[in-house]
């Protein structure tokens, strides 16, 4: 696989975002895209296997399921850009019924080395597939994508296991839009959107008895610590799942178990934690069905098709660019 790689001002940016989130006023905060090293991705491919998470089974089911039904509904030559292509096994559905009818581009765009490397592997086998990895940001990645697409070709863009719920409702709408002005008419977009589930569900999915997900959130401070030379002592923080019901999300945390004080050297910062204080690290916000194809018109699409899964409530939705 040709793979494109990242820029080395990446942690310069690191750094930056963590002073910045970690100086504000009322709720310390890091972005959940720093969950994502080689170890925090392997964490979150085994959170994707734990009974209490089904929310990837449930993409992978409607992908095996209706793959061939979805790649039938898009006419013509088709490339395909997945942003945040993960290991790439709910993808190989879509590929392989879409190089049934002709050899295919596929280009993942992925922050994390490691799971580019995973996806290249687990889809190399397919006939007829050519794989170019960016390891890029999702929309830098994508503009990329789109100035390699030829003459006459249309773009399908996977954006699968409800990433979009990672941002809040404005920054989603703020992220379709993006993505849609990078597309031209006639162009797709397939979305996958977690839908709403009672608290006691999302509780435990998002706080499973084996500890995985705590050990994927407090893998942030210990990549802090191995990049960024800090001191975070790890048994003095606890991972923490919350519902937000204004927001329609759960949210994970990471609270402090007694006031401590935590430098970190290459950020320039020395911070003072409360006993009881928490950093916020992720929010996954969940959606109705029907409100899916409004998001779609305010960001320029039409939702053409939505499929849920009967097990758990999850929509894989097909959106064409106006
Ligand atoms: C990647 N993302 C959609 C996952 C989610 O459910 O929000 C990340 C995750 N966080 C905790 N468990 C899984």
């Amino acid at each position: 696989m040709l793979v494109h790689a990242i820029p080395a001002n990446a942690a310069y940016e690191f750094a930056s975002d963590v002073r910045s989130g970690l100086t504000r006023g009322r709720q310390k905060e890091l972005p959940s895209k720093y969950l994502y090293d080689d170890v925090g991705s392997a964490l979150f491919e085994v959170i994707s296997h734990l009974d209490e998470y089904g929310l990837t089974r449930a993409d992978e089911r409607l992908l095996r399921r209706h793959g061939p039904e979805i790649v039938d509904r898009l006419e013509g030559s088709i490339a395909v850009a997945e942003l945040g292509s993960g290991s790439g096994k709910k993808t190989r559905w879509v590929l392989e019924a879409l190089c049934r009818r002709q050899p295919t581009f596929y280009y993942p765009v992925e922050i994390s080395h490691s799971a580019l490397v995973m996806c290249e592997r687990e889809l190399r086998d397919i006939d007829s597939i050519a794989i170019v990895g960016f390891e890029r940001e999702y929309l830098d990645g994508l503009l990329e994508v789109a100035a390699h697409r030829k003459r006459g070709q249309h773009l399908l863009v996977l954006f699968l296991g409800s990433t979009i719920g990672n941002f809040d409702r404005p920054a989603g709408l703020r992220f379709l839009s993006g993505i849609r002005r990078i597309l031209e008419p006639g162009d797709w977009l397939l979305l996958g959107t977690d839908l709403e589930k009672s608290s006691s569900q999302l509780l435990r999915a998002y706080d499973d008895e084996l500890g995985v997900t705590a050990a994927f959130n407090l893998n942030l401070l210990a990549r802090i610590n191995r990049e960024l030379e800090a001191d975070f002592v790890l048994s003095q923080f606890a991972h923490v799942a919350r519902i937000n019901p204004e927001a329609r999300s759960v949210e994970m945390h990471l609270l402090s178990r007694r006031m401590q004080v935590v430098n970190i050297p290459a950020a320039e910062l020395v911070v003072e934690f409360a006993e009881g204080e928490t950093i916020w690290t992720e929010s996954s916000h969940k959606y109705s069905a029907e409100e899916i194809p409004s998001m779609a018109r305010a960001s320029g699409f039409f939702c053409e098709a939505q499929w849920i899964d009967a097990q758990w409530p999850f929509a894989e939705n097909l959106l064409r660019a106006a």
